[in-house]
């Protein structure tokens, strides 16, 4: 309760904030783009990681206003990186299942993709597979919605949640996204091996784009690379950044 409270003054004074994440292409080797994650500074606690908070946020139904601030600073920090000079720097947001199933996503995206003069292609929606399913018609309509704008889609630690994989070719989606649980021991445990392989070769045939995540060593890298993993984000590239570090990043690989 206490936390909420802090949360809820937190709102109120721009304690959250956004860092970003830089993605690699595995093709090129160039900045893809990133992913935001969402941080507190927290006054006389320093910076507070999500895993303390966004539970909290979840369960007080917070995070439905929290997610619209974070879809509205992803865009205009888009567009603030394209004035400074950056170039068009491609950003995926976390939508949490009770953001999706509670807020009005759809609308929430349009309005800030208008507001600052984003071009939809410049942003991802990263859904788990749990807020996909909880209302599959309806996620079908809104994302086909999205879609038909530009906006695109990823499935978020994939292969943790639901094991249908019937969804996979009736929703709307561009890319997948592998979970770090078989990222982490994917040189060694061949197992693990075998799950990552599988899903990048289930996403080329299916037409999806795939993406590693929690890639912390050169050899994890070379591992997906050679496996035709298109893109890649973990600590081995670069932790979680401030915007202006994140931005900096991009343009000295211009
Ligand atoms: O940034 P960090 O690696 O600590 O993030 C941990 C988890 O917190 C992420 O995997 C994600 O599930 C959640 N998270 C981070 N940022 C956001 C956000 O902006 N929105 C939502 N809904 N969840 C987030
Ligand atoms: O959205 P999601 O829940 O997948 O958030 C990604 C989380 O993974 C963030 O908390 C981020 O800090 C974390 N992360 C990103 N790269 C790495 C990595 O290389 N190793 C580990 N252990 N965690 C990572
Ligand atoms: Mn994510
Ligand atoms: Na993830």
């Amino acid at each position: 309760l206490d936390l909420e409270m802090a949360l809820r003054r937190a709102l109120d004074n721009d304690e959250l904030v956004l860092y970003f994440q830089p993605k690699v292409n595995l093709h090129t080797g160039a900045i893809s783009g990133a992913e935001a994650l969402l941080r507190w500074q927290r006054p006389g606690y320093g910076l507070v990681f999500p895993a303390e908070f966004v539970p909290v946020l979840e369960d007080t139904g917070l995070i439905v206003r929290v997610g619209a601030w974070i879809i509205d600073t992803a865009c205009r920090q888009i567009a603030a990186w394209a004035r400074a000079g950056a170039g068009a720097v491609h950003v995926a947001v976390n939508v949490s299942s009770r953001q999706f199933v509670e807020g009005d996503l759809e609308q929430e995206v349009r309005t800030a993709l208008e507001r600052y003069k984003v071009p939809p292609e410049l942003l991802e929606l990263e859904l788990t597979e749990t807020a996909l399913m909880s209302n599959a018609e309806r996620t079908i309509v809104v994302l086909s919605n999205l879609r038909e704008l530009g906006v695109q889609v990823a499935i978020d630690d994939f292969g943790t949640g639901y094991s249908s994989l019937a969804y996979l070719q009736r929703f709307p989606i561009d890319k997948l996204k592998i979970d770090i649980a078989f990222v982490r021991d994917i040189t060694t445990n061949p197992n693990d091996a075998a799950i990552a392989l599988a899903i990048i070769s289930m996403a080329h045939s299916l037409k999806l784009r795939v993406i590693a995540e929690g890639v912390e060593s050169r050899s994890q890298l070379e591992y997906l690379r050679r496996n035709r993993c298109d893109e890649m984000q973990g600590f081995f590239f670069s932790r979680p950044l401030p915007a202006d570090e994140m931005g900096a990043l991009v343009e000295a690989g211009k």
